[in-house]
């Protein structure tokens, strides 16, 4: 059908679309081995990679067992398309968790609660030798996303990737030339051990840009190189695919121009830095307008070995003609950081609702605290991953918050209402990325700031609540069935609680999120398959908590 129409419409009228609604794929060999989808096989399998120069098994990702690379192969397809992500769970490293779960993160999944990924709330995790079809529409987002492991902390062992959803037709006079794999940018923190060994909150040994990176005291291993040609201009997708860092990235000699967050696209702002928070994407055109030559690209995370020393958290940026050799450049004093709240959307500026604070349908205030026996409460509550998932819950007529597990966790929310949500900062970890499923929100009130936006405030799905005194407040409309949790994007703190559930349109779960047939893994909840292996938790501390404070079952 497709093919069809756009035959027609390129015949009829050649002179309004310019550009094909498929362009040919850009060829392969750029930050991965190529890219995937709309539909295809996601084998997760194990592999020794050193990425930094120091060899350890991950949790990856290909498009076969052969083809296992991190990050991720990109997963690629236009706004419109059909996805039919088929994961496969070939897992054999008992060190790591063998069971697993993908959740393709931004992507609303409206219809199809089942594939958004989060084991506990939407799935049972897919256990070794079996797979599961995430099957899903993406109608109407088009920009950067990413996809990871949504069970405990697996994504922190490797198992993370970009998903890009492409514009069906370029604008006509689109702000930049290039757009391809190539200009995919993933920063991401990188540990030795792998994560179910280490304690509860470890510090990363190194960060990767592209998957490639040097850790302190270790060889000069490969970095990044990010090729272009002088006076083309650009459109990078930065990703942060972090388990825990924010980064603070830069680029010597040039300033971005961020045109789109979080898959949302954004008026144009110039900035010379972006601290960007686990999770969060920005699109930005660089014009390599500068003297042929290497220039360092920078990511300085803010916790664990900072700075440049010996090449850590750095790539290069290497314009055509320019030697084989390491920049030399060095790095202006910032002057024009990216400030959230000078970030705008470019169409639908408002946030919904009565444009004063509080004055949502529905207002919920969100205080989260660390406690002392080592986890994190939500409103007092810790939220444990529940046996039965809280879709399965949701279908099986559960219908308040006092009926739906876990206990204080979850929220219901009625259906087309606007909510607000406050998240006041400050709490033992700070600053917290927090992220909401399957929705993006207006963010009325940033971290760093004190007044309240109505009128033309950023829309993102993750978002930094800052520091004491802060109090984050976002927006959004509750026109997507299903259950979403809202959960902090370190993952360590997630692991340790830090997530709510918010059981959005409950009476229309059951019919307008189907579960598609065979979803074995799903309905395994109910069946035999293996509880969440404890055992496969190797750190004495971790699997305290989580067995004493957290009992954790799943599935
Ligand atoms: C890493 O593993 C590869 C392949 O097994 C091996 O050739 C190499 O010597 C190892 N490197 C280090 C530093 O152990
Ligand atoms: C959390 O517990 C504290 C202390 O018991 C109480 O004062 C507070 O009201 C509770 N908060 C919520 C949201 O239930
Ligand atoms: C945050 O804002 C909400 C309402 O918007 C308010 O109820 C709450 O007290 C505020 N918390 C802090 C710590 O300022
Ligand atoms: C832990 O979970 C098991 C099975 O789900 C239950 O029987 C037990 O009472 C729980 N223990 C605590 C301390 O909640
Ligand atoms: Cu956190």
């Amino acid at each position: 059908m497709l093919s069809f129409l756009t035959l027609l419409a390129l015949h009829s009228l050649p002179h309004i679309l310019a550009y094909p609604q498929r362009p040919h794929r850009p060829p392969a060999g750029g930050v991965s081995s190529g890219a995937i989808g709309p539909s295809s096989s996601l084998v997760i399998a194990n592999k020794v990679i050193s990425p930094d120069g120091f060899n350890r098994s991950a949790v990856l990702a290909g498009a076969s067992a052969s083809s296992l690379s991190f990050p991720g192969p990109v997963v690629r397809g236009y706004k419109g398309d059909h996805f039919a992500m088929n994961v496969i769970d070939q897992l054999t490293d008992t060190t790591m968790l063998r069971s697993t779960s993908i959740h393709w993160h931004g992507i609303f999944q409206r219809g199809s609660a089942y594939a958004d990924g989060p084991v506990g709330v939407t799935q049972c995790p897919i256990t070794p030798g079996n797979s599961f079809l995430y099957d899903f529409r993406v109608p109407d987002q088009a920009g950067t996303f990413w996809y990871h492991s949504h069970y405990l902390s697996q994504y922190c062992d490797g198992l993370r990737g970009a998903f890009v959803a492409l514009r069906a037709y370029t604008d006509a006079s689109p702000s930049y030339d290039i757009d391809d794999e190539s200009t995919i940018l993933t920063v991401g923190d990188w540990y030795h051990g792998p994560a179910p060994s280490l304690a509860a909150i470890p510090e990363a040994d190194s960060t990767l840009i592209n998957g490639k990176g040097r850790f302190v005291g270790g060889p000069a291993a490969e970095l990044a190189i990010v090729n272009v040609v002088r006076n083309r201009r650009y459109r990078f997708r930065l990703v942060s695919i972090s388990c825990d860092p924010n980064f603070v990235f830069s680029i010597d000699g040039h300033v971005m121009i961020i045109i789109e967050v979080d898959g949302i696209n954004v008026q144009p702002l110039t900035v010379d830095s972006i601290q960007i928070f686990a999770g969060q994407r920005y699109s930005f055109v660089l014009n390599a307008n500068r003297p042929v030559d290497n220039y360092w690209i920078r990511a300085n995370p803010n916790v664990g070995k900072s700075g440049f020393a010996g090449g850590i958290n750095s790539a290069i940026l290497r314009y055509q003609g320019a030697p084989t050799a390491e920049p030399t450049t060095s790095r202006s004093p910032f002057d024009n950081p990216m400030i959230e709240t000078r970030l705008s959307p470019l169409t639908n500026h408002a946030a919904p609702g009565t444009a004063r604070v509080g004055a949502a349908d529905v207002n919920i205030n969100l205080d989260v605290n660390f406690l002392p026996s080592g986890i994190f409460t939500v409103n007092n509550a810790t939220f444990t991953p529940p046996n039965v998932p809280v879709l399965l819950q949701l279908i099986s007529g559960a219908r308040t918050a006092q009926d739906l597990l876990p206990s204080g966790s979850v929220y219901t929310l009625p259906r087309n209402k606007v909510i607000e949500l406050s998240i006041p900062g400050g709490s033992a970890g700070t600053p917290h990325p927090i992220h909401l499923h399957g929705h993006a929100f207006s963010v009325v009130r940033s971290a760093g700031s004190t007044t309240y936006n109505y009128n033309n405030p950023v829309k993102r799905d993750v978002v930094n609540i800052g520091d004491a005194g802060d109090n984050v407040t976002i927006r959004f409309t509750t026109d997507n069935a299903g259950p979403w949790i809202l959960h902090c994007h370190i993952d360590w703190h997630m692991v340790l609680g830090l997530s709510v559930v918010f059981a959005e349109d409950v009476p229309a779960v059951a019919s307008q999120d189907p579960l598609p047939l065979g979803t074995s893994s799903v309905q395994s909840s109910t069946g035999s398959l293996p509880r969440t292996p404890l055992e496969d938790i190797q750190s004495p501390d971790m699997r305290l908590i989580l067995a004493q404070t957290l009992n954790l079952t799943l599935c």
